[in-house]
């Protein structure tokens, strides 16, 4: 059986090489995601962010442990901003998640962004496809919402929880705006700790300036202890409400794939430029040109546009 039947029938080690294959090599990875066209579409799709250390990975375990008592399974993927020295947030994330170690329904992976811009994006959005048509009933994506790939991963979700804690800092105004934005259902994680009631209120004080037509979503505000899994069931539950609105469910997928095919196009335009010994030429010339003061990239990119139309 090759691999792509292999991740079809949902064999656990065959996603493990396909998600690695996405992430080193794209060209074989496109050849492997044709074949499980008509088998994507299923998976309930969750981002989950915030800043460092706020208790993503713990409240993504206890989310993992609700879904499995609901029968689902599950798929997580971490993203690891850190860099390729660290490698710290992978081990803890792999420690933290132990407990589903011996459970087949709970596919765990980290994939380090290590530098490779607008790699990341790519390679997560194909393993959650690859997830999704493994069969997965929900992929849980951590991000630690720090850069745009980020964010973006976040938007296109069918749902998105952004985690805060008590006392982080300014509060609210700790989170970076673009996070606020993304947000379908705000966590205030560590609940144990003082200051959870007010971090709370001043997330729904702004919230309500918001306006909110008929029959629009008001993103809720739960508190959690991740660490011993109150309030997690009740996470669930919102995201389970938001996400089972069609018309939004509809969307939100739309997003995904137009993201997902503008990226791609863009890429292979500039790469089949950059195949052609005389679009190649053209490239160079303007980049010396550029360089040189003589042209500005506005005019330089709408003379390549012209002369390769
Ligand atoms: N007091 C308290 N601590 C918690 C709670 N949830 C998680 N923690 C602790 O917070 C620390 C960070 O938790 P993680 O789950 O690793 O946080 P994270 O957001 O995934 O961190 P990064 O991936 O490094 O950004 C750990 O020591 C957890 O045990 C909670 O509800 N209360
Ligand atoms: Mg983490």
């Amino acid at each position: 059986m090759d691999l792509a039947d292999r991740v079809l029938a949902g064999d656990q080690r065959a996603i493990a090489r396909a998600i690695s294959l996405v992430e080193n090599e794209p060209d074989a990875a496109a050849g492997l995601l044709r074949h499980m066209a008509g088998r994507i579409g299923h998976a309930r799709v969750i981002g989950v962010t915030g800043a460092p250390g706020v208790g993503k990975s713990t409240l993504v375990d206890r989310l993992a442990a609700e879904y499995r008592r609901m029968g689902r399974t599950v798929g997580i993927l971490a993203i690891d901003p850190t860099s390729p020295i660290s490698g710290g947030a992978i081990l803890g994330d792999r420690v933290r998640m132990q407990r589903h170690v011996f459970d087949e329904g709970v596919y765990v992976r980290s994939m380090a962004t290590h530098g490779r811009l607008g790699g990341l994006s790519h390679a997560t959005s194909d393993a959650v496809l690859i997830l999704d048509a493994a069969g997965r009933d929900v992929v849980l994506i951590e991000t630690a919402g720090v850069g745009q790939a980020e964010v973006d991963i976040a938007r296109t979700a069918d749902a998105s929880i952004v985690v805060t804690i008590p006392d982080a800092g300014d509060g609210v105004q700790a989170m970076k705006a673009g996070i606020m934005e993304i947000g379908d259902v705000f966590v205030v994680n560590k609940l144990d700790r003082p200051g959870a009631e007010r971090a709370a209120a001043e997330i729904e004080e702004m919230l309500s300036l918001r306006e909110y037509g008929e029959g629009t979503w008001r993103p809720p505000v739960l508190k959690t202890r991740a660490a011993t899994g109150e309030g997690v069931a009740a996470v669930v539950e919102a995201v389970e409400r938001f996400a089972g609105q069609p018309a939004e469910t509809r969307e939100r997928r739309r997003t995904r794939a137009r993201t997902r095919l503008t990226d791609l196009l863009r890429q292979q335009f500039v790469e089949r430029l950059e195949h052609s010994e005389e679009t190649r030429k053209l490239l160079d010339e303007a980049v010396e040109r550029m360089a040189a003061g003589e042209i500005d990239p506005y005019a330089a990119v709408a003379e390549i546009m012209e002369r390769t139309s």
